[in-house]
């Protein structure tokens, strides 16, 4: 909506609707530029409403070309219509009603992608959050929930497909080279799970068997002639149903789930109701256009949306303050899918660097907001890493704390109790209470209280009372709106391991309650003691990432060095190996910023090559191990006064030094860790082709020329090694020959397939220094870049914002201005594009002084230009906030 100002929406103003609505009816006649949208629709009065209260049906920049209340004539008088609302007044006291309205809207002008749209000359719908009330006038909030029956008139030879949700009723011919297709949906459901497409797709069809025996139809429909590119997301979705019901005792509930892949799509994907709308980002592979991570990326997200049919759709959100209650419960679902599908040490390891990457960031700044926030101005930028990774964290959590028997109880007492309803964060943390008679009061902060947690550890071992003591201490720091915290319900995964490595049970433990082994840590400072320890312990604190909050425990590389060799808990030997890094690369940093010599602590490399050439290890967990922190995180850690060029600078020599050392152990790796044969997807083999192309990224530090990257380049006969060699060659080699060879012969081959361009163009923007931003400028040009495309503008102009810190932050601000201008011009047509970019900037404070004041004058040449959306001002007033 572009309403600029845009008004504040609060939790604790939430009351139900006066009128409760009973059955939906709609007719869409499809035409390109102007679809006819009959929508009927049956209320009733809720019992002991005021009976002179009026309807009040939320709109978006909608014309009303008819309305019928009981199928006759309403007078102009009783009524008012705007675009964005419908206000209909004198309306039966109790009985049921039927209101006939009538729109007429036009997709193809529909650049926001919210609403009815044309993409590729299919029509689709994006619903979620409020994009239904650009269809229709309608109660468009989460808690109205109704059966829907939906009919579809449209040319049959442009569009033979006509799809919407639940189960096929019919369809026949219409005249006039019409046909038309009746759906209905048996299931309540909001109308932000509404969907409808049609077109000419092709189909990938198959089948699966439920738990209890019901054959249920799957369809997954792309542009035709990209079938067997779908096979694979396929084969994730059958798997993806298979786990549901294992994992959760959870089944499908229609005879059919489609999905469809579209090019142009906001968002990663959509869980309408049996009908879930895909970026084709996220269907579409084969080993010669997508690399391992987007297989990985594919599961992942068939998966979420298939999942969303229980945890989202059967139980819904009361209202959108509670979108982690769907979110960041089915983000946990689909990570425990992965890791079960995967090595969930590596998956793991994924997920935490992703958190702390993205989440840990927003949680520190400007855009702060509790798992579940109180207010929003714009709910579109509510769909954060908070949200759905830090509410996955949690959910994660309450298992920690519950134990996996008694969480699958909760989960079924939550899905016996709610089916059908639209609920509140309360009432998914009731049921785990109820099932495990623990109170979950204090445990809840981690819904109300932003902010990451910061722990302080430290520890003292007592030789002759054997005793450890471990004095632990919280605080959670101040975040927008939000001064004053109280202490937090914290369960720290802990592991005590003797000098040998070998592990020591304490017999005992005081001062703190010990489940399993997890430590719950509940008062602002908490001071333990293990009893029964026969040797001074190496403490490993917080593994597996057991809570999300930032550990300040200060041991020694030894150590660390240790608990890297020995923990059986495999995320926490990497932890360690972060741990022993870290430091160095930040004091690099601060060395670098003062024209300081920087040097690389042998303790860390040695570790590190140990844990490269340890072949007891897997593979995939050896390449996170060599992936050093980025320069992003870097910036993180070293929290303010930031000098990208220096960080840059710093990450670069460590890991010059890392790749002198380890040699022999790259050189190694590089021959050993090929993969014969056919191509296979499958995690064991994705490990080791990251394994060796992270030897050969080390490797190309020490070349002179690019003839090892470039014969790798030539030599890839699969989408992931050819795209890490090109990386390479751009990243180290820029000015080469071979490297502007080698991306235009990849443009060239790939010229016609529009994702594996957005790797070309993503490879480029991200290339460091100041001369990133003329590279962009000229990308800009190429045909193949189209400013329309959400996936084309994530690639070039995000990947520059969001990943390439010296190319976007160069000192003389080129690059804020760049992006101020590009936001203001995206905004125009795409809001929500605009809004998310944007949060690229969401650190500038943490910039030395002269890059801040150019990042905040770009910042603030946004916050004055006039007819901003309402997405894009809410997120720059808070950003300079
Ligand atoms: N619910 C979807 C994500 C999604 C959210 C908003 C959208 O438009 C504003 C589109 C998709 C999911 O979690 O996958
Ligand atoms: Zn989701």
């Amino acid at each position: 909506m572009r309403t600029d100002t845009g008004q504040i929406i609060n939790l604790a103003d939430y009351r139900p609707t006066d009128f409760v609505l009973e059955r939906v009816d709609l007719t869409f006649d499809l035409h390109p530029t102007e679809t006819k949208v009959e929508a009927r629709l049956i209320f009733h009065r809720r019992e002991g409403i005021d009976p002179k209260a009026p309807l009040v049906l939320d709109g978006d920049e909608l014309l009303l070309s008819g309305l019928l209340l009981d199928q006759g004539e309403l007078p102009a008088e009783q009524y008012d219509a705007t675009p964005e609302s419908l206000t209909i007044r004198d309306l039966p006291e109790s009985a049921p009603f039927e209101l006939t309205i009538t729109t007429v809207i036009n997709p193809e002008a529909n650049t926001q992608l919210m609403g009815l749209y044309r993409t590729g000359g299919i029509y689709c719908t994006q619903c979620e959050a409020e994009g239904f009330r650009r269809i229709t006038y309608f109660p468009d909030r989460p808690d109205v929930l109704a059966p829907y029956t939906v009919n579809i008139i449209a040319d049959k030879a442009a569009n033979p497909l006509l799809l919407s949700n639940g189960n096929f009723l019919g369809g026949a011919g219409y005249g006039e080279g019409r046909h038309f297709a009746a759906w209905f949906d048996p299931h309540p459901k909001p109308s932000y799970l509404f969907a409808l497409v049609a077109g000419d797709l092709g189909v990938v069809e198959d089948t699966f068997t439920t738990l209890s025996g019901r054959e249920v139809a799957l369809k997954i429909y792309v542009e035709h002639g990209k079938e067997p590119r779908a096979t694979y997301a396929m084969d994730a979705l059958k798997r993806s149903m298979k786990w549901d019901e294992e994992r959760f005792g959870r089944e499908y509930d229609l005879d059919i789930f489609m999905i469809v892949a579209v090019s142009d799509f906001n968002m990663g994907a959509m869980e309408n109701k049996g009908l879930n709308v895909f970026n084709d980002k996220y269907v579409l592979a084969d080993p010669e256009t997508a690399t391992d991570a987007d297989y990985a990326n594919i599961e992942a997200i068939i998966a979420h949306e298939y999942f969303h049919n229980w945890t989202g759709n059967r139980i819904t959100c009361r209202d959108w303050f509670q979108l982690c209650l769907k979110e960041g419960l089915t983000v946990y679902r689909d990570h425990e899918f992965s890791a079960d599908q995967r090595s969930r040490p590596v998956k793991r390891i994924a997920e935490v660097r992703h958190l702390k990457s993205e989440q840990f960031p927003e949680d520190s700044g400007p855009l702060a907001h509790p798992v579940r926030p109180t207010k929003y101005r714009e709910i579109n930028n509510f769909y954060t890493t908070t949200v759905y990774e830090k509410g996955s964290e949690v959910t994660r959590m309450i298992a920690t704390l519950l134990g996996r028997d008694l969480f699958k109880k909760g989960m079924d007492l939550y899905f016996d109790r709610h089916d059908g309803q639209a609920v509140t964060i309360e009432d998914f943390v009731k049921c785990f209470e109820d099932v495990s008679g623990r109170d979950l009061a204090q445990f809840s902060l981690w819904y109300h209280q932003a902010g990451t947690p910061l722990v302080t550890a430290s520890g003292a071992y007592d030789a002759d009372a054997k005793t450890f003591t471990l004095s632990l201490e919280q605080m959670v720091p101040a975040t927008p709106g939000q001064s004053i915290k109280k202490p937090m319900h914290i369960p720290l995964r802990t592991g005590l391991l003797a000098e040998d490595g070998t592990v020591i049970t304490p017999a005992s433990v005081t001062g703190a309650e010990l489940t399993g082994d997890v430590l719950h840590l509940t008062k602002q400072t908490q001071t333990v003691t293990f009893h029964g320890i026969p040797s001074r312990p190496v403490l490993s604190l917080n593994r597996s990432f057991s809570t999300p909050i930032n550990l300040q425990f200060s041991q020694s590389a030894s150590d660390l060095a240790l608990i890297a060799r020995y923990e059986t808990d495999h995320f926490a030997r990497w932890q360690a190996l972060l741990d022993l890094g870290l430091p160095n690369l930040l004091q690099a940093a601060r060395d670098a910023r003062q024209g300081a010599e920087i040097t690389c602590d042998p303790a860390f490399t040695d570790a590190l090559l140990a844990a490269a050439a340890d072949e007891s290890l897997e593979p995939a967990f050896r390449a996170q191990a060599l992936a050093l922190p980025s320069e992003a995180d870097i910036a993180r850690e070293l929290g303010g006064n930031n000098d990208p060029d220096a960080i840059h600078a710093a990450r670069q020599t460590i890991i010059k030094r890392v790749a002198e050392a380890g040699k022999a152990v790259f050189t190694a790796l590089y021959d050993s860790m090929q993969t014969p044969g056919l191509f296979s997807p499958d995690a064991a083999s994705a490990g080791r082709r990251a394994l060796r192309n992270t030897a050969l990224s080390y490797l190309s530090q020490l070349d002179e020329t690019p003839a090892r990257v470039k014969a790798a380049y030539d030599a890839a006969n699969n989408m992931t090694d050819l795209s890490a060699a090109l990386t390479i060659l751009a990243q180290r080699f820029p000015d080469a020959a071979e490297t502007a060879t080698a991306l235009a012969h990849f443009r060239d081959r790939f010229a016609d397939n529009a994702l594996v361009i957005d790797k070309w163009l993503a490879i480029q923007a991200a290339i460091p220094g100041a001369g990133a931003l003329e590279r962009i400028r000229l990308l800009m040009e190429t045909p193949l870049f189209k400013r329309t495309n959400p996936n084309r503008v994530r690639a070039l102009v995000g990947t520059f914002a969001f990943a390439n810190p010296t190319g976007f932050g160069r000192a003389d601000g080129a690059g804020y201005n760049f992006l101020a201008d590009e936001i203001l011009e995206i905004d125009q047509r795409n809001p929500q594009l605009a809004a998310r970019i944007l949060t690229s900037m969401r650190s500038w404070r943490l910039l030395e002084p002269v890059r801040a004041d150019h990042a905040r004058s770009a910042l603030m040449r946004i916050e004055r230009a006039g007819g901003l959306s309402t997405d894009v001002r809410d997120i720059v007033d808070r950003i300079l906030k």
